[in-house]
């Protein structure tokens, strides 16, 4: 099973560790933005990160790669049956993929992306003002829905974890990690889920690349 895409977006990171967590193998070829790689052309047809090839059967989106895997392997379930714990489930999906991955996004491509990766200055001004104005709201969000358990939807590990842990990798990689005075939930939570191994592996791999890049 291909998987196209660089674990440093966090879509990819997060389907990476789906499959980890069910011990599905990946072959994982790592293209870039806007990659010529036909197979990636195939297999994603607007060239977004990740795309998936499975012996010839071919999805793009990580939500649908998931939702794939979940169908193809159910142990581990991922993805609660029970009609609240999936509807929940699907809206952390959600909030990662847009609102975290938005504000999260501005600092990650304006601080790392554009000077270390396209040789342009990041826009530094939205960055700051992503870090300042738009996450503090989304934490103090979080803050108030994560249970004593540790994990956001039936007491156990779920896509939700893996979705809403993964951008905070990217936060992590330009140096912004929860403040856990104000948000000591949030600071812990992310903290076990991103040191599973399910992530350890792939966040490591990438602070080496990005060390090298400095
Ligand atoms: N909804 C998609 C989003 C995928 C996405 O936007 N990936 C980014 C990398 S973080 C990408 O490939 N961008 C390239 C582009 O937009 O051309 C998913 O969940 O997979």
């Amino acid at each position: 099973m291909i998987l196209y895409g660089s674990t440093m977006s966090p879509f990819v990171r997060k389907v990476v560790a789906f499959a980890a967590e069910k011990q599905i193998a990946l072959d994982i070829k790592p293209v870039g933005l806007g990659d010529p790689d036909p197979g990636f052309a195939l297999a994603s047809p607007f060239r977004k990160m990740p795309a998936l090839d499975d012996d010839g059967f071919m999805l793009a989106d990580s939500s649908a790669i998931i939702h794939y895997l979940e169908a193809l392997h159910p142990d581990p379930v991922l993805i609660p049956a029970e009609a609240k714990a999936r509807g929940r489930t699907i809206w952390f999906d959600e909030f990662a993929d847009t609102i975290l991955f938005a504000c999260g996004g501005a600092m990650f491509f304006n601080r790392v992306v554009a000077p270390r990766f396209l040789g342009r200055e990041g826009d530094l001004a939205a960055a700051d003002k992503a870090e300042r104005e738009t996450l503090p709201p989304l934490l103090d969000y979080l803050e108030g829905e994560i249970p004593d358990s540790g994990f956001l939807v039936d007491d156990r590990l779920t896509l939700a974890d893996l979705a809403v842990a993964s951008p905070f990798a990217n936060l992590a990689h330009c140096g912004v990690v929860p403040d856990p005075t104000r948000n000591p939930k949030v600071a812990r939570y992310v903290a076990a889920i991103l040191a599973r191994e399910s992530f350890a592996g792939s966040i490591a791999r990438e602070t080496a690349f990005l060390e090298r890049a400095a």
